[in-house]
C-alpha cells in the first residue's frame, strides 16, 4: 500500500442521491437493505484484515438499535487533505466516491452493491460516530443523515489504533430498523471462515449474548461445520492455488482460488461459493467451473479403474450427491450479475478454477487413493440409484398407462367427481383407516389406509422407496403420475389430506409424504392441495360436556378457565383411540375439524428434514423428529 495520498481520492458528490434513491445503493429499505448497512461496515474492517493489518473486529447490537463496529486496523487517516480543507476522514464519510476508490491495492471489492462505501451507511443513518485511533490520538466526529454536525476533533491519547464506527439506521428510510442478531451472527461467523485467524467477536446487548468466532483452518473448518450432524465419508480435502488467467480485456490476471470440499453418506448437495470474501448466493463462473471439473475428473478417474462401463457416463447429480463444498476465489475485478448481484460473471475465473481443480484435485487423488475410492463409491451407488429410480418410475408409469382404471385395493373412494369439493384422507394405520373409512361422507371423502412403517428402510432413498406399495398405491389413487409424467388434469380429488398420529412415528410419515409431494408433485403444493389433519391430544369431560382441546396450551388454558370443577381428562395417544363418531366431529366434519395447508415453505422443511431422517446419524435424526412433531402443532388454520 502507498501512503495515503490526496490523488487516491476522487470526490465525486455529497450524499444527497443515496437519500434520494437508497435502492440503488443498497438493493432496497427493507430488511435486507438493513442489513447491508453493517456489511458495509464490516467489509471494510475486513478489507483492512485482507491486506493484513487487522486481525480482530468486533461488532455490538447496542440497546437503542444502534450497531458499532471496531477493528485494530490502521484507523481511517485524517490528515488534512490539501485540495479541499478538510480532514480526509470527514472526505471518507461525507462523499460518495465512486471509480477510483479509496482502496486497498490488493483485491478490492468493487462490485454490484458491494463497497459502495462507508459515506453510504452514513447518509441513510438518523447518526453515526467515528472513532479512528492513529497516533497515539483519539478522533471523533459525528453526523446526522450523513452531515457533520462536529468536527474532527481529537478527544484523548490511546495506544490503541483501529476505526470504531457506530450507527443508527434512519427510521425515515427504512420500513422497519430492526436488526436480527440471528442474521448478523449467521454471516460474521461465515466471514471468520473465509479469513483464517481473523477474529470476529459479536455481542448482542438487546439479548445479552456474546459470541467469538475464529477459525485458523478456514473454509476447511467450514466445510466440517456444514457437515456436523452427517457422516462423512473422508477427511475434508482442501485444495488452493493461484492461476494466471486472461481476462476478456487481455490482461493477465492472478486469481486465488480456495476449495474445501467433503462427502457425506447423505443424499444432499451444498455448496458455499464466495467472489473477495462476498457470498454469491447464485454462484457464477467459479461454481459452474467447479461443477464441471469434478464431474470431468470423476469420469476419467471411473474409466481408468475401470469401474464404469463403456456405455456408461456419471452426470453432475450423481458426482454431487451428499456433496457440501465451500468455493473461495478472489479476482481483481470482480463482476456480480443479476438482479440481486449475486452471481460472479468473470469468465477468466471460470479458467482459473478449471485449471486450480485439475492440477491439485488429480494430486490430491493419486496421493489420497482410499479418499479417492470411498468417493468413487459413494458416485457409483448415486448412479446406480439414479438408474433404478429410472426404472422405478418408468414402472409406475406403464401401470398407470396400461391399469389406470385400477385403483388400489385398499382405496375406499368416493362416488363424486366434482374436484372442488372431493377429499383424499391418506391414513396412517389400519385400524384408524377402517375408523375413518366408517366415520367419512362416502360422497365426497375417500380413504386410503397406509401402514405406519413404510420408513424401516433405513439409508435408502426416496427414489427407491417409488417402488414401495405403500407410496405407489398413494400415487395411483392421486392420479397424477410423478416427476416429469406428472399430469394435473388427472388429478381425482381436490384435497389431500394427510392424517398421522400425533407422535414420532407419525410425523416421519408426515415428513416422507411431504417429500414426496415436493419432489415428484410439487404443482399439488404450489396449488395449495395439500393439507395435514390435526387430530386432538385431548377429551376433556366437565359434567356432562365434551371438548376436545387440539395442544398443550389449549388444555393450560382450559384448566385455568374450568378451574376448581371435576374434569375427566384423556389424553389420545393415536388415531385408533377414536371410534368412527369422534373421529369424524373431530378430524374430518369440514365444519368442524382442523386442517392446515401445506406451504411451499414447510414442504421444503420437510425435504430438508427427511435427508436428516434418512441419514445415518440416529441422535440428530431423533431431535429433529422431536422439534418437528412439535412444530406442526403449533401451526394452525
Ligand atoms: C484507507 C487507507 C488506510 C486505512 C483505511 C483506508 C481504513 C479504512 C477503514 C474503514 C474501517 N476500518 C478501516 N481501517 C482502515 C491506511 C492509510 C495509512 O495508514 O497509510
Amino acid at each position: 500500500m502507498e501512503n495515503y495520498s490526496a490523488e487516491s481520492i476522487k470526490i465525486l458528490k455529497g450524499l444527497e442521491p443515496v437519500r434520494m434513491r437508497p435502492g440503488m445503493y443498497i438493493g432496497s429499505t427493507g430488511k435486507r437493505g438493513l442489513h447491508h448497512l453493517v456489511y458495509e461496515v464490516v467489509d471494510n474492517s475486513v478489507d483492512e484484515a485482507l491486506a493484513g493489518y487487522c486481525d480482530w473486529i468486533k461488532v455490538i447490537l447496542h440497546e437503542d438499535g444502534s450497531v458499532e463496529v471496531e477493528d485494530n486496523g490502521r484507523g481511517i487517516p485524517v490528515e488534512v487533505h490539501p485540495e479541499v480543507g478538510k480532514s480526509a476522514l470527514e472526505v471518507v464519510m461525507t462523499t460518495l466516491h465512486a471509480g477510483g476508490k479509496f482502496s486497498k491495492d490488493s483485491y478490492k471489492i468493487s462490485g454490484g452493491l458491494h463497497g459502495v462505501g462507508v459515506s453510504v451507511v452514513n447518509a441513510l443513518s438518523e447518526w453515526l460516530e467515528v472513532r479512528v485511533y492513529r497516533d497515539g490520538k483519539v478522533y471523533r466526529q459525528r453526523y446526522e443523515r450523513g452531515t457533520p454536525v462536529t468536527p474532527v476533533e481529537v478527544i484523548g491519547e490511546t495506544n490503541k489504533r483501529g476505526t470504531v464506527v457506530r450507527f443508527k439506521p434512519d427510521p425515515l428510510i427504512f420500513s422497519d430498523t430492526e436488526l436480527e442478531p440471528d442474521i448478523l451472527e449467521h454471516r460474521l461467523r461465515e466471514t471468520a471462515f473465509l479469513i483464517p485467524g481473523l477474529r470476529i467477536e459479536f455481542e448482542d446487548r438487546i439479548n445479552g449474548v456474546k459470541k467469538s468466532f475464529k477459525y485458523e483452518g478456514g473454509i476447511k473448518e467450514y466445510v466440517k461445520h456444514l457437515n456436523q450432524g452427517k457422516k462423512a465419508i473422508h477427511d475434508v480435502i482442501f485444495i488452493r492455488d493461484t492461476a494466471y488467467v486472461e481476462t476478456k480485456y487481455g490482461r493477465r490476471e492472478e486469481v486465488l482460488v480456495e476449495i474445501a470440499f467433503q462427502y457425506t453418506d447423505s443424499y444432499s448437495e451444498e455448496i458455499h461459493s464466495f467472489a473477495n470474501t462476498v457470498k454469491t448466493v447464485d454462484g457464477g463462473t467459479h461454481v459452474t467451473a467447479f461443477k464441471a471439473m469434478l464431474t470431468r475428473l470423476m469420469n476419467e478417474y471411473g474409466r481408468k479403474t475401470g469401474v464404469l462401463k463403456e456405455k456408461e457416463a456419471f452426470q453432475g447429480e450423481d458426482v454431487r450427491e451428499g456433496l457440501t463444498a465451500v468455493i473461495s476465489v478472489y479476482v481483481r475485478n470482480p463482476e456480480f450479475e443479476g438482479q440481486t448481484k449475486s452471481k460472479l460473471g468473470n469468465e477468466e475465473v471460470y479458467d482459473a478454477v478449471s485449471k486450480v481443480m485439475r492440477e491439485r484435485l488429480k494430486e490430491y487423488l493419486d496421493i489420497n487413493q482410499d479418499v479417492a475410492k470411498a468417493i468413487l463409491g459413494k458416485v457409483i451407488s448415486a448412479m446406480r440409484a439414479r438408474e433404478a429410480a429410472r426404472r422405478a418410475k418408468e414402472m409406475i408409469r406403464r401401470k398407470n398407462i396400461l391399469e389406470n382404471t385400477t385403483l388400489p385395493g385398499k382405496l375406499a373412494d368416493c362416488s363424486s367427481e366434482d374436484l372442488e369439493r372431493t377429499e383424499l384422507f391418506i391414513v396412517e394405520g389400519d385400524s384408524a383407516g377402517g375408523s375413518a373409512k366408517q366415520a367419512r361422507d362416502r360422497e365426497f371423502q375417500a380413504v386410503l389406509p397406509i401402514r405406519g412403517k413404510i420408513l424401516n428402510v433405513e439409508k435408502s432413498s426416496l427414489d427407491k422407496l417409488l417402488k414401495n406399495e405403500q407410496i405407489s398405491d398413494i400415487i395411483v389413487a392421486v392420479g397424477t403420475g410423478i416427476g416429469e409424467d406428472f399430469q394435473r388434469e388427472k388429478l381425482r380429488y381436490g384435497k389431500i389430506i394427510i392424517m398421522t398420529d400425533a407422535d414420532v412415528d407419525g410425523a416421519h410419515i408426515r415428513t416422507l409424504l411431504l417429500t414426496l409431494f415436493y419432489r415428484y408433485m410439487k404443482p399439488l403444493i404450489e396449488e395449495g392441495r395439500v393439507y395435514i389433519a390435526l387430530p386432538p391430544l385431548y377429551r376433556v369431560r366437565v359434567g356432562k360436556e365434551e371438548y376436545y382441546l387440539y395442544s398443550e396450551a389449549e388444555l393450560l388454558e382450559f384448566k385455568e378457565k374450568y378451574a376448581g370443577k371435576r374434569m375427566e381428562i384423556q389424553r389420545y395417544k393415536g388415531l385408533g383411540e377414536m371410534n368412527p363418531e369422534q373421529l369424524w366431529e373431530t378430524t374430518m366434519n369440514p365444519s368442524t375439524r382442523k386442517i392446515v395447508r401445506v406451504t411451499i415453505e414447510d414442504a421444503e422443511e420437510a425435504d430438508r428434514l427427511f435427508e436428516i431422517l434418512m441419514g445415518s446419524d440416529v441422535s440428530s435424526r431423533r431431535e429433529f423428529i422431536e422439534r418437528h412433531a412439535l412444530k406442526v402443532r403449533e401451526l394452525d388454520i
